[in-house]
């Protein structure tokens, strides 16, 4: 009886946790690399990019080294027309923009953004930057998402 019933809850909860695992898949993870800026020249990071089965995208972005308590935004931008091969210099249109943030006193940041897988697929998420909030010209890092172009 007490092995019986042992049996049972095991098998219920292995499949619970098949389940959520199907449901929470792993993060892909992409670094940071520095432009060739004068710009927060120790900045650095990761952009974890998750999907659930609904078709949402969550990304996480975890950013270090930027001037401490100063505003920054961040975007997806879709693959541009400047390179095929490096989507950091190819010039793309923004796609989904992250919620605004600023650095906090020791120069680090975490930002979340979660879009609509759709709007973020194949060409349309090729690359993440990160941009001086008072100046969107001043790029100090980007994660290249999608390598090639098409
Ligand atoms: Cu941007």
């Amino acid at each position: 009886m007490m092995k019986a019933s042992n049996v049972i809850l095991g098998m219920a909860a292995m499949s619970m946790l098949g389940s959520c695992a199907m449901m929470m898949a792993k993060p892909t993870t992409y670094t940071f690399k520095h432009n060739a800026v004068a710009a927060d020249p120790s900045a650095m990071g990761t952009a974890a990019v998750m999907a659930d089965s609904a078709g949402m995208s969550k990304t996480t972005l975890t950013l270090s080294g930027l001037t401490p308590g100063k505003a920054y935004i961040a975007h997806y931008h879709a693959f541009g027309p400047d390179s095929s091969t490096n989507p950091c210099a190819s010039n793309g249109p923004v796609t989904v923009g992250f919620p605004n943030f600023t650095a906090d006193a020791a120069g680090s940041a975490t930002v979340m953004l979660s879009a609509d897988m759709t709007k973020i697929a194949g060409d349309m998420g090729a690359y993440i930057n990160v941009h001086y909030a008072s100046d969107p010209s001043v790029v100090p890092v980007c994660a290249a998402i999608k390598m090639t172009k098409g």
